[in-house]
């Protein structure tokens, strides 16, 4: 609860800080698009694609992330990615997280990474930072993306 509440209060900070873009310039850190493939990932951004191999052959819904989302609900993205591919270059870190608001195991997914199949048994961290290895298909629910140093 208390942290709940600090965290509030630094977004309500942060937006307080927040330049005023236009509103036509202010780009939304996540927008679906339909496609398959690697292609069909527009570079810079980690694409999630709702199918295992980047939607196969068949155009399916492609989540294309370009900032971070606390909450994949409103997207429609919630709990549905099968396959993930990170379409940037060096200088550009994402995680993918069971929990909203960036809780629970969590995926590394740096430059030029792919993941044709959330369902195999992938590298994963819990909140503690201890490696493991498991299935992330159909549960990621937020996402950080960022650039490194
Ligand atoms: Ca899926």
């Amino acid at each position: 609860m208390i942290k709940k509440t600090f965290a509030a209060a630094v977004l309500a900070v942060a937006a307080l800080l927040a330049p005023h873009a236009p509103a036509n310039a202010a780009a939304d850190p996540i927008r679906e698009i339909s496609g398959h493939g690697l292609g069909a990932c527009p570079r810079p951004a980690l694409c999630l694609y709702d199918d295992h191999d980047f939607n196969g052959t068949e155009d399916g819904r492609i989540w294309v992330i370009t900032g971070s989302v606390s909450n994949l609900q409103a997207s429609g993205a919630n709990d549905r990615v099968t396959s993930a591919y990170m379409n940037t270059p060096t200088g550009y870190e994402a995680w993918t997280y069971r929990d909203h608001d960036f809780g629970g195991d969590k995926m590394i997914m740096y430059s030029d990474k792919q993941v044709p199949n959330l369902n195999d048994s992938i590298s994963l961290k819990r909140p503690d930072g201890t490696q493991f290895y498991g299935s992330l298909n159909d549960e990621i629910t937020s996402v950080t993306f960022y650039t490194v140093g």
